[in-house]
């Protein structure tokens, strides 16, 4: 499971981050945890495998806003005392 992180250019207040949100749900339907923020101008969003970058880039661009950059990063559950 890897941690997502989009840079979205555009995104000006909570209805921008649904509308992310629903772009990101709509084109990848196992994403978990979509989560947008215009204030940081990021969505995050859990996801096995790799991400289709330029699907998304141009299904965010349809819409009306900006990808700029994604990031990966490894996901980790919280620690776990039964390891
Ligand atoms: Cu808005």
């Amino acid at each position: 499971m890897n941690k997502v992180t989009l840079k979205i250019d555009g995104m000006m207040c909570g209805m921008c981050e649904a509308h992310i949100n629903d772009v990101i749900r709509k084109n990848l339907p196992d994403a978990k945890k979509v989560s947008s923020s215009f204030k940081k101008g990021e969505s995050t969003f859990l996801y096995e495998g790799e991400v289709d970058k330029e699907r998304l880039e141009r299904a965010i661009k349809e819409t009306g806003y900006e990808l700029k950059e994604i990031l990966t990063e490894p996901y980790q559950k919280k620690w776990s005392l039964f390891g």
